[in-house]
């Protein structure tokens, strides 16, 4: 049995330049993990507490070295010498150790980079890929009857094209466009795909003078664009440019990121590319419901704000039995606000992101309510990201069906779909490795009419 025996820590830089922690874990046996903490620009205020040094001669206040301190210093002092197989008895300590609700006192950037690094270690000292690993660790937790969801699969992809909102100096109010390449029978189809549509896109955007070159936080194009409903024009053009069929092969995805357009003084609303301010929930929920019977959307996060619970119930009894609804600030991965979302029947599917909950068991353990709750799972990147590709593996050894990782451009990105394509030939290739793929998001056939069209704007 290998045991802990040293803990490292330091400040790197994330995506956005911005101070994040990476932690480094040593087995007595030799064995060696390391994990970077990403770090989100839309987060949610139910989040887990990234510590943050508030020094502002330093990062402008943003360096994690207060995060780093606690790794080296009371996280090494209580963890080390723990048997590295015992991820769960690990996270329960550090949770412990902690003693916050939202992990304020050590940080939850702090205690995530430890379990995570820990989690690469322990597969080291077991000779396993991560993804297996983490398989073990999930399957070691499902309940007779939960078999059929112990098998490891590759996830769909949903990637981001366009990008608006806090990722690209909210050009568009919408934080995400996406697409899903709906009928890829591989991952590597998938990506395939993917890649040709957004070569399409920056072809079709440069040529209507939009700025293509303007790049968002996560790699998608940050164009200057009329409205928010412009950017799906764009979108269905792109896919029929690179020859694929809109709503038939390639469908599209959104998140709005809804918290930062709502106003709680007026509980309403607001789309500044389309001119429409102090929306109630039920105006957004209308024209929400208009683009979805003219564009193949098949996919909606975050579509209303983290609190508005009545707003979500009134969204998922209108859309859920046709797209996707995904929890993202609404649920910050956590099995208390998922619970409340099932009361309110509010979504139908959930985004997971270790760092708003803090540790990898209990990361784990919202997926595994959500699979017993009817909720699909989209393992999700943040906006700030690094070369770690934790979430591909963990993806893949849950089973999750999905996953969104920003576009297919950037470095930070490409680790994490990289990672899949390796993964992918590891389990046998395109042809043999399991694809989730379209089932894993499916809720209703997408609308297939819109593209026809062609270009122009709808709002
Ligand atoms: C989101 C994420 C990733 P951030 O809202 O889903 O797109 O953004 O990491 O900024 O919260
Ligand atoms: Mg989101």
């Amino acid at each position: 049995m290998a045991r802990l025996a040293q803990l490292l820590a330091r400040e790197v830089l994330d995506s956005r330049g911005r101070p994040t922690v990476e932690v480094d874990a040593y087995g007595d046996d030799g064995s060696f993990g390391r994990a970077i903490v990403p770090s989100g620009a839309s987060t949610g205020r139910h989040e887990a507490l990234e510590l943050r040094d508030r020094d502002a001669s330093r990062f402008e206040g943003l360096g994690v070295r207060r995060a780093v301190g606690h790794v080296t210093g009371a996280i090494a002092e209580a963890v080390c010498g723990r048997d590295l197989a015992d991820q769960a008895g690990l996270d329960a300590a550090l949770v412990a150790l902690d003693g916050t609700p939202n992990k304020s006192r050590l940080g939850a950037n702090a205690l995530l980079g430890v379990s995570l690094a820990v989690a690469h270690a322990a597969a080291e000292a077991a000779g396993l890929p991560l993804y297996q690993h983490l398989n073990l660790l999930w399957r070691a937790r499902l309940e007779p009857g939960e078999e059929a969801w112990a098998q490891p699969s590759l996830p769909m992809p949903m990637v981001n094209m366009i990008s608006g909102g806090l990722h690209a100096g909210s050009q568009i109010d919408v934080q995400d466009f996406l697409i899903i390449p709906i009928a890829a029978r591989s991952y590597s189809e998938a990506l395939e795909w993917t890649a040709r549509v957004h070569r399409a896109l920056g072809r079709i955007l440069a040529r209507y003078g939009e700025e293509a070159h303007l790049v968002g936080d996560e790699g998608g194009y940050g164009p200057r664009l009329g409205s928010n409903a412009r950017a799906l024009d764009r979108l269905v053009e792109a896919i029929a440019a690179a020859g694929l069929t809109p709503g038939h092969e390639v469908a599209l995805a959104l998140d709005l990121a809804a918290t930062h357009l709502y106003d709680p003084a007026t509980a309403t609303y607001r789309l500044a590319a389309d001119q429409a301010s102090g929306l109630p929930a039920a105006a957004l929920i209308d024209r929400l419901e208009a683009w979805v019977e003219r564009y193949p959307i098949v996919s909606i996060e975050d579509a209303l704000a983290e609190d508005d619970w009545d707003g979500w119930t009134r969204l998922t009894s209108r859309l859920g039995d046709r797209v996707q609804l995904i929890g993202d600030d609404l649920f910050v991965t956590q099995t208390a606000r998922l619970l409340r979302g099932l009361e309110h029947r509010a979504a139908n599917a959930v985004l997971i992101k270790f760092n708003q909950v803090g540790t990898l068991s209990e990361t784990l353990a919202t997926v595994r309510l959500a699979r017993r709750l009817g909720y699909r799972t989209i393992v999700s990147a943040r906006s700030g990201e690094t070369e770690d590709s934790t979430i591909a593996d963990l993806a893949v050894a849950t089973g999750a069906g999905q996953i969104k990782i920003g576009s297919i451009v950037r470095s930070e990105r490409l680790a994490k779909y990289n990672r899949l394509l390796r993964i992918e030939e590891q389990l046998g290739g395109p042809e043999a490795a399991p694809f989730a793929g379209w089932p894993a998001v499916k809720i209703a056939a997408p609308a297939t009419n819109s593209f026809r069209r062609g270009p122009g704007s709808a709002n």
